[in-house]
């Protein structure tokens, strides 16, 4: 019969054009499926094809996407320890994808395959973006220049730290502890990702008293502070919030890119190029997409689309330090660093479990060029919320002062104790 079929997708001597969006995936092939099939399978159905051999003729375009390239993992690769795990390169044209569209590409190479029968396991593992896809996104407003310019924070990454417990602070006191961290020395107050607009602390009111508390730190401590309130909401409610925050006279809004989801992002992109404000996302649910290594989206492909679609900083983890599992903190950060068609780079932000002791190990891993956040590293230092921010300002100060934190330690109590508190590892 003519027309087009599951052999159609595979050809290893097909050469890519410049133009496509080569995507590279780590797949093991169902029982009786050989790695050629699941391949082609993989292309089929992430482009224009199906199971069923499908006419031609008309009044159609041909959209189809060719793997070319498949290389063996070998033993122990394959969960069931069988040895057809491979890496497989699949190249789509460009004229496939809605231009600015996130969620339309993803229904293409993140879609229907990642529950495919042919196929035990798919993971999308990186994106070579072409130019004519990547620039149609809108990337960073301002990227990792907010260090410098919001903060004017030379040689030393900026810090943030998230009052805890995540929740049920009443207003009043999630505004103190903004102000007892900002004098200590944290340049921003972040919400934590479950705290948005409920009844123990409302989010207008939220804004509103902590940046009076700012401003008050602002003014006693000569250095600019910022907040990092979360507007993610289910509706055009967080469109309401982000204007909230720019007529309050805030410089960021935090977004919970993963759980909102990308469409709601690249909005919410759009309104802060209008009102001149930058965004930081924070990723919960990013494990559900990446923790099994076999299976699902890696965070490199979740950090370049959020690149794509405009976030200012974003979660990147810790480089193995801390609370949280990683997934290759480092090669990511250098990737949202890499020049990319003239869009702007994202500043990495290192979260989850970090304290004073660990910011030699971590800076030496991701370099200065970022953003340290600690809750627990802060507020739980045995004096107090202050003291906790004073410690943290004191390791990076430290660092960029190319000082051990012993050293610094004998001028500031507060890294002594939390040092004595929590250790260097
Ligand atoms: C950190 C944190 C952050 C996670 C996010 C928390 O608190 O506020 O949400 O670090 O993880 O709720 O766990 P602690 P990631 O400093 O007290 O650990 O950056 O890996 O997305
Ligand atoms: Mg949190």
């Amino acid at each position: 019969m003519a027309g087009i079929t599951y052999e159609d997708f595979l050809d290893l001597s097909f050469d890519p054009a410049d133009s496509d969006l080569v995507c590279t995936f780590r797949i093991v092939p169902a029982d009786g499926m050989d790695v050629e099939s699941a391949a082609s399978r993989v292309a089929s159905e992430s482009s224009n094809g199906t199971w069923a051999a499908l006419p031609t003729g008309e009044g159609f375009t041909d959209m189809r996407a060719m793997a070319f390239d498949i290389e063996a993992l070998g033993g122990g690769a394959d969960a069931d320890g069988g040895t057809d795990a491979a890496e497989i390169k699949v190249a789509y044209p460009e004229g496939l994808f809605e231009p600015g569209s996130m969620p339309q590409i993803l229904s293409c190479i993140a879609g229907n395959i990642m529950g495919m029968k042919a196929v035990d396991t798919i993971r999308l593992v990186d994106c070579e973006w072409p130019e004519g896809v990547a620039t149609s996104f809108a990337g960073p407003q301002f990227g990792s220049s907010v260090r410098q310019e919001v903060f004017g924070a030379d040689d030393r990454p900026i810090l943030a730290t998230v009052p805890k417990p995540k929740v049920g602070l009443s207003t009043e006191r999630h505004a103190e502890v903004g102000y007892e961290a900002w004098t200590g020395g944290v340049d921003l107050l972040k919400d934590d990702e479950n705290l948005t607009d409920q009844e123990f602390n409302p989010f207008h009111d939220r804004l509103v008293e902590s940046l009076a508390e700012r401003d008050a730190a602002e003014d006693e401590t000569g250095e600019p502070k910022s907040y990092l309130i979360n507007v993610t909401a289910g509706t055009n409610e967080m469109l309401e919030r982000v204007d909230q925050v720019a007529a309050e006279g805030c410089e960021y809004v935090m977004v919970d890119v993963i759980t909102t989801g990308w469409a709601a992002v690249q909005t919410v992109r759009e309104r802060c190029e209008e009102l001149g404000l930058a965004i930081h996302a924070h990723r919960a649910m990013h494990a559900a997409f990446d923790r099994l290594p076999q299976h699902g989206v890696s965070m490199r492909v979740l950090a370049q689309i959020s690149r794509l679609v405009g976030v200012d900083q974003l979660h990147t983890g810790t480089a193995g330090l801390g609370k949280l599992a990683n997934e290759d903190t480092v090669g990511i950060n250098a990737w949202l660093r890499e020049d990319l068609y003239g869009l702007n780079d994202v500043l990495p932000v290192a979260s989850g479990g970090l304290h004073p002791g660990l910011v030699p190990d971590l800076l030496d891993a991701t370099g200065t060029n970022v953003c340290v956040q600690a809750g627990g590293g802060i507020h739980g230092h045995p004096d107090g919320t202050h003291e906790g921010a004073k410690a943290l300002r004191a390791a990076v100060d430290a660092y960029a002062e190319d000082r051990s934190l012993a050293s610094k330690a004998e001028e500031s109590p507060a890294l002594r104790t939390a040092i004595d508190e929590w250790g260097t590892e």
